[in-house]
């Protein structure tokens, strides 16, 4: 065998000719600390400084940074109108457990040389589905008896991990939420699964993303059969998770459409208020996907100041879609402004753990250099370390809080205090309104609002 092909079948087999473990990302060291690196040196953080304390914690403990699988590992470029445009070296292309293994080592070295302290990632995406249940199962025994190894070695841990209730044909109306009962049971059967890896795994947290929890036509479905099947889904699933001791945070993650025409989890607020109907508030917390707040037709950070408002912030899918589009793009965040409303939140709720900021975003199927995948990553953690900055300054200085609480003045004695406490009446209202006449116009101030916020951005 030539030297050529001899190495690339240890580039494929995860070895080297010697013996060591193969370097995947050869000429790709470990991402540093660079504060002063100029405008196009973009293979160093520039605002990451991973062990400097802000606001009395290391912004590795603020920021709490995951990369995810699915995108990172088994994107390929493919859109509705064309064909796969990225492919990595060590990937040949098939779906038997080698090519799973070998991906997952180079997941590994990917995290390590990055930096990222979390992975993330969905049972399907680590390893093949077999033809059976039992087959599918073993397949994610033998891979996770891997990661657990690879985790031990790196000091990687498991943010969260999903199951994918979507893709699979059987999906099609649906998992917890389809008309047929057997499809539900499948989709019960996967999660009890899941639930299982994520315990294997000490996994911090689990998510659940309703694929295709939702409908196309209102005709054809029983809408309140549907939720309070998905009730009563989630409900299993707690039992659960405390039966076999896992100690993950569940998650719910909103959407509003895609690939239904209209998601149940349309928002934090349609979540929160399902969770409360259904009696789940207790056991569950929302994951935030920026790009999926867009879509609802919010601005960036509502889902985030929603979710943090009810106590129920739990993590964060960090990514950004282009709001001039309707449809999930998964772009890497590299938006200041943005970062900083987001981690403005986060402070203001004291941290986001267990939960942390997950890359749920990937390349551009232009960006096709295996660089890029760093380039992404590392563009995406100096904004938010840029983004922690801004806000802790902003935190911390406290004038914007001040000019708030300033403008809810009148809630503090009075009538505005008894309303507060709710132990106003009507009859008190109409005898003050009766005394004080009109009320005097007070200015929202917005724009001042705007340039506080720019002082910090
Ligand atoms: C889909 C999405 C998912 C979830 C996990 O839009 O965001 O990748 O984060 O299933
Ligand atoms: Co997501």
């Amino acid at each position: 065998m030539s030297q050529e092909s001899k190495s690339k079948r240890a580039r494929l087999s995860g070895d080297s000719p010697n013996g060591s473990a193969a370097e995947f990302f050869p000429g790709i060291g470990k991402i540093e600390y660079k504060p002063g690196a100029g405008p196009t040196e973009v293979l160093c953080f520039k605002h990451y400084n991973a062990k400097e304390v802000i606001n009395g914690h290391s912004m590795e403990a603020w920021l709490r940074f995951s990369a995810c699988y699915w995108h990172t590992f088994r994107g390929v470029g493919l859109d509705p109108f064309g064909m796969p445009t990225i492919k990595r070296p060590w990937d040949d292309g098939t779906e038997s457990m080698d090519n799973a293994k070998r991906r997952l080592r180079v997941a590994f070295e990917f995290f390590s040389k990055l930096g990222v302290k979390y992975w993330t990632f969905h049972d399907r995406d680590v390893a093949p589905e077999g033809a059976t249940l039992e087959e599918t199962n073993r397949n994610l025994d033998e891979i996770t008896d891997l990661a657990k190894e690879l985790m031990a070695k790196t000091g990687v841990k498991l943010l969260w991990n999903t199951c994918n209730l979507f893709a699979n044909p059987r999906y099609m109306n649906g998992a917890a939420t389809n008309p047929d009962a057997h499809v539900v049971a499948y989709a019960a059967a996967q999660v009890k699964k899941g639930l299982e890896i994520g315990k294997k795994l000490d996994a911090e947290n689990f998510v659940f993303w309703g694929g295709r929890e939702g409908y196309n036509s209102l005709l054809n479905t029983d809408v309140m059969a549907e939720l309070s099947h998905a009730a009563n889904f989630f409900k299993m699933a707690v039992d659960y998770k405390k039966q076999i001791g896992f100690g993950g945070q569940l998650l719910i993650e909103p959407k509003p459409k895609e690939p239904t025409r209209h998601q149940y989890d349309y928002d934090a607020m349609t979540v929160i208020g399902f969770l409360k109907h259904f009696g789940l508030a207790d056991d569950f917390k929302i994951n935030v996907e920026p790009n999926h707040t867009m879509l609802a037709g919010h601005s960036y950070e509502h889902d985030i100041v929603m979710a943090s408002g009810f106590g129920m912030l739990g993590s964060i899918d960090s990514n950004t879609g282009s709001p001039d589009l309707g449809w999930d793009t998964d772009q890497f965040p590299m938006d200041v402004r943005d970062t900083t409303l987001v981690m403005k939140a986060v402070i203001e709720q004291n941290g986001i753990a267990p939960g942390g900021l997950n890359f749920d975003a990937k390349v551009r199927r232009e960006s096709t250099n295996l660089k890029d995948m760093f380039i992404s990553h590392v563009g995406a953690m100096d904004c938010f370390a840029r983004g922690l900055r801004c806000a802790a300054k902003l935190v911390a200085e406290g004038a914007m809080a001040k000019m708030v609480q300033n403008r809810y003045s009148s809630f503090n004695e009075g009538i505005g205090a008894k309303i507060a406490k709710g132990t106003a009446t009507m009859e008190e209202c109409e005898n003050y309104v009766k005394k004080m006449g009109e009320p005097k116009q007070i200015s929202g101030e917005q724009e001042k609002y705007e340039c506080v916020l720019n002082h910090y951005v």
